[in-house]
């Protein structure tokens, strides 16, 4: 089964590409509306449920904190409450977030690393971070957080960097677009496969003891990087001129401009750097990423629409 919000238009592309379409029921739901969630929990009688759902983009939350509060923190809980009212032996994967660690207190980060969130976004996943222990503690739910490192994918939706880079290439090659407009090229994310992240949220609800683990590839790159790495698989090869707003990624052979800075994409505070320690779960699981980075960008170059 899918929760699924209303909305006038259906969007669920992703289970067309995962061939998943008519595997799928799909019943309208909520993080907004405790009744109908636990009607869902109720009419789809799950042995586990997965919490995925949040207002899941990061730099919307300083536009939308209190939508941003109530669906991605408070969301959190009234799932939980469903859980409780419905079959408190329903087990439960919350989706916690690196954004979490915000301005990091240790590098790498692990499961011990204080949060010190920098987004309403991320000041609410610490809130359904903890109300998930609370109730594992409380009520003796088995309840998991993992706390998942950037995980992306072809199905990844546009306005994220590594989309916004391998769609925005692709567009420029095909004569569609004339360059991409990003934010802060400087920023560092532990980039990783969904799918393999996916595995380790289902290993998490298969153990004896409910517990929390990071999940990351435990590999760093830049933002830069990131197009450094995308741009060859449409035949540019990106120089950097310039500095802050001012910089340029261009094509050496053609000249080409295919990155500009705007300074519109920078965030009020920034996660600067993003480094996972996900040691706990490669052994307690016996998880382990099958995607390495380089695959995972030439995997959204593509097959990327
Ligand atoms: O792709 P992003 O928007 O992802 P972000 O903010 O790291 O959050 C994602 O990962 C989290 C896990 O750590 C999830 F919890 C969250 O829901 C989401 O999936 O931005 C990545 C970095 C940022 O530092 C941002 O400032 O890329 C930088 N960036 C530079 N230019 C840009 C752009 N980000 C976006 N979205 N668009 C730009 O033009």
């Amino acid at each position: 089964y899918g929760l699924r919000r209303r909305t006038s238009t259906k969007n669920l592309w992703r289970l067309d590409y995962l061939k998943i379409r008519d595997k799928v029921k799909m019943i309208e739901g909520d993080l907004g509306d405790l009744s109908s969630l636990e009607r869902a929990v109720e009419k789809s009688n799950p042995d586990e449920v997965y919490n995925l759902a949040a207002q899941s983009y990061v730099a919307t939350s300083w536009k939308q904190p209190i939508y941003t509060a109530e669906i991605t923190g408070l969301g959190v809980l009234r799932m939980l409450e469903a859980i409780r009212h419905v079959n408190p032996k329903i087990k439960f994967y919350q989706a916690s977030s690196s954004e979490m660690f915000g301005k990091v207190q240790e590098i790498p980060q692990k499961e011990t690393t204080p949060f010190h969130p920098r987004s309403p976004y991320g000041v609410s996943k610490v809130f359904g971070y903890w109300i998930t222990v609370n109730y594992r503690e409380s009520f003796d739910i088995f309840a998991c957080n993992g706390i998942l490192f950037n995980h992306e994918s072809p199905l990844r939706g546009t306005e994220f960097v590594t989309k916004k880079i391998t769609q925005g290439v692709a567009r420029i090659k095909k004569g569609l677009q004339d360059h991409i407009e990003l934010g802060n090229l400087n920023s560092k994310r532990d980039w990783g496969f969904a799918g393999d992240y996916v595995e380790a949220m289902w290993l998490m609800l298969q153990q004896e003891e409910a517990e929390d683990y990071v999940i990351a590839l435990n590999e760093q790159h830049s933002v830069r990087e990131f197009v450094e790495m995308a741009a060859p698989y449409f035949g540019y090869d990106i120089e950097w001129f310039g500095e802050g707003e001012d910089e340029l990624g261009i094509d050496k052979k053609t000249k080409k401009t295919i990155v500009r800075v705007d300074s519109k994409y920078y965030r009020p505070s920034e996660v600067d750097t993003l480094l996972g320690d996900s040691t706990k779960a490669r052994k307690e699981l016996g998880w382990k990423p099958k995607i390495s980075f380089k695959d995972l960008v030439e995997d959204m170059c593509k097959n990327g629409k």
